[in-house]
């Protein structure tokens, strides 16, 4: 049979359908969504829940003169569906197919990216200002899930909102789910609105009235709108008394109702939130039974919605069940996480030690300051926040933990490539903005047990410290039943010789890639010592003198960015030791990175043994150019 959804070239044709059709339109993007992401992965649960709610918006708005921003991104596939992307959907966060966020580069329909939370509201209050002072006359509307309102930036916006334009709309969809179930005050808040029985009342008149309007002309309805809004009308508090007209909350799934509400609220000439109720994974029964998992993850059967378990346990896993263990030797251990107790392992935390495990909601900001505090007062606590998210909570850790030396842990999931989430989510910056930190320790594990040793180091340090580790699965290395710990700034020596002419200080997921270079060198020749770095400040200073002065050449590993980053601290210590030792540093380009398969990826940009091999022998057979220096 014939799809509407083959038609959909572009909004424009959205727009000709009857609802009935529309209707039929949500089932097979539905469908579309389903079958694509059982192969590709993605945001399924987000998008299954905003379907009607899209097509809603594109029925009534016009992009790309209109604008729409979508917070965090994660749930805009079917706002790429509508927009001229239909044909190569299929490709979907695979490598050189379209990327799973907003991207600007990617479609003028895209008038912003995003993939951290809270920044739509901002961005959508700059863009209604930019065009007001020109007298544009276009709408900007800035979705955001309910879990974006428990980020301060949201807030911030908020703030300025009113004050500053009288035109724009923010659309709340709120489906009571963040990755995990929403936390906090604001949860609470937005559920009392939605349970309270004078809702059914109100809904039911708002929904009576646009039933009575529907068909009517636009001008007469949007009077009428007006009278009815009152019925619509919700006095909420927060968003009255911070100048947003408050409409709603309304069905998300109800096509014809949303049409008619953003006919109505087109209108408006203030500010406005319409708050929009959804369910997370509509239409399909497994990511109803199992929301966290289906908020976003890898293929799965498209009927049973089963997963291919991964077969060993995850890094994030055995962060998690360390914590416990440690959790269990010392009571002041706890754990924070920003609204990622499912990515960061922590649920299993949550588990053991319910009243030592802290989701603060996504407010990187405030769980560091929070840890701040709980540290001051002698409690240790373990900072779970992915590499990329981190980002956020900078200042927080200069100007709070480490100018004060608290003993906080950084627990840093993600650190390196994120694979098919791309730019937006890639841990590559983390060791350059840390490093510059005084009094901040930073360390990353070679493997499942070195990371259970550096959480057990973390336990025992009294000051800052932070630890990367990768996405996904390690080698496999068994854990030991009692971690060991480490000497700060100790690397590990793992393979040397007596002649060694190649030193490689490699960090954390590229040691086997040290080793594979250390063999390809030796059979052309060149003996090469594999140190395991551990630490990217301090660094191990004591074995980086020793081999940069009995080695041609030093090379450095690391899945960081090489401004600033593991080996760019080799060169300045070597800077600082007086030595000219050549340095080849394999790291990742001064550019952002697209998404695609970590390890295709890799081979494009040169960090790959072939590409290492290629340079170390480039500099080993190029004639000497430098003479040792005293030392100063
Ligand atoms: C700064 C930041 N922290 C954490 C995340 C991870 N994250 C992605 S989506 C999401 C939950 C979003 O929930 P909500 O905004 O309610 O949208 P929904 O998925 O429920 O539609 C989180 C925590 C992020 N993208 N950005």
């Amino acid at each position: 049979m014939d799809r509407i959804l083959d038609t959909i070239d572009s909004p424009a044709d959205v727009k000709r359908l009857s609802i009935p059709d529309l209707e039929k339109l949500a089932a097979e993007i539905r469908q579309e969504l389903i079958t694509v992401l059982s192969k590709t992965g993605g945001h399924l649960g987000p998008n299954l829940g905003v379907v009607e709610l899209t097509i809603a918006m594109h029925y009534v708005f016009n992009t790309p003169e209109d604008h729409f921003l979508f917070d965090v991104s994660h749930q805009a596939y079917v706002h790429k569906l509508l927009t001229g992307r239909r044909e190569q959907f299929h490709t979907i966060r695979t490598p050189g197919g379209l990327n799973g966020f907003m991207l600007r580069s990617e479609s003028p329909h895209d008038c912003y990216g995003a993939g951290h939370a809270g920044t739509a509201l901002s961005a959508a209050l700059g863009m209604a200002v930019a065009r007001d002072r020109v007298g544009g006359t276009e709408h900007v509307v800035a979705l955001a899930g309910d879990a974006a309102f428990t980020c301060g930036i949201t807030y911030e916006a908020l703030n300025n909102i009113a004050h500053h334009t009288r035109r724009m709309l923010v659309v709340l969809n709120d489906n009571e789910w963040s990755i995990d179930k929403n936390v906090g005050a604001i949860a609470s808040y937005l559920h009392k609105i939605v349970t309270n029985p004078k809702y059914d009342y109100l809904h039911d008149q708002a929904a009576k009235f646009v039933e009575k309007i529907g068909g009517k002309r636009a001008l007469l309805m949007a009077r009428k709108a007006e009278e009815a809004a009152k019925f619509m009308l919700w006095p909420s508090v927060i968003f009255e008394e911070l100048g947003l007209k408050y409409y709603g909350p309304i069905d998300g799934h109800d096509i014809s109702t949303l049409i008619k509400t953003f006919e109505f609220l087109k209108t408006q000439e203030r500010p406005v939130l319409l708050h929009v109720l959804t369910q997370k994974g509509k239409g399909f029964e497994p990511a109803l039974q199992k929301q966290k998992q289906f908020h976003g993850l890898g293929p799965y059967d498209p009927e049973t919605g089963e997963t291919k378990p991964l077969g060993r346990r995850t890094y994030s896993e055995v962060f998690a069940d360390t914590l416990v263990k440690l959790a269990s030797m010392n009571d002041k251990v706890v754990a924070i996480t920003a609204a990622m107790p499912n990515g960061t392992g922590l649920d299993r935390f949550r588990t053991h030690h319910p009243k030592r495990y802290f989701d603060v909601g996504i407010a990187e900001e405030h769980a560091v300051l929070f840890a701040a505090g709980l540290a001051v007062k002698g409690f240790k606590p373990f900072c779970a926040i992915y590499s990329t998210f981190l980002q956020r909570a900078f200042d927080p850790v200069v100007h709070d933990v480490c100018l004060q030396n608290l003993p906080v842990v950084f627990c840093m999931d993600r650190g390196g490539l994120s694979g098919d989430d791309g730019p937006t989510h890639h841990g590559l910056f983390d060791i350059s903005y840390l490093r510059a930190i005084p009094n901040l320790v930073h360390m990353v594990p070679k493997d499942e047990d070195e990371l259970a040793d550096m959480l057990f180091t973390a336990m025992l340090y009294d000051g800052p410290i932070a630890v990367r580790y990768p996405r996904g699965v390690g080698p496999g290395t068994p854990v030991k039943d009692v971690p060991k710990a480490i000497s700060i700034g100790k690397a590990e020596l793992l393979q040397h010789g007596d002649h060694d002419r190649v030193a490689i200080f490699a960090l954390g997921a590229l040691i086997p890639m040290a080793k594979e270079i250390a063999l390809k060198l030796e059979a052309q020749g060149y003996p090469a010592a594999v140190i395991n770095a551990r630490f990217a400040k301090p660094i191990d200073v004591e074995m980086l003198e020793f081999y940069a002065g009995s080695v041609d050449v030093i090379l450095t590993l690391e899945d960081h960015v090489l401004k600033g980053g593991f080996g760019s601290a080799v060169l300045e210590e070597l800077n600082n030791l007086g030595i000219d030792t050549p340095v080849v540093r394999i790291g990742w380009p001064d550019q952002f990175i697209e998404h695609g398969k970590p390890e295709s990826l890799r081979a494009k940009y040169g960090i790959s043994a072939e590409s290492a091999l290629e340079k170390v022998l480039a500099r080993l057979k190029a004639p000497a150019q430098r003479a040792l220096q005293p030392r100063l």
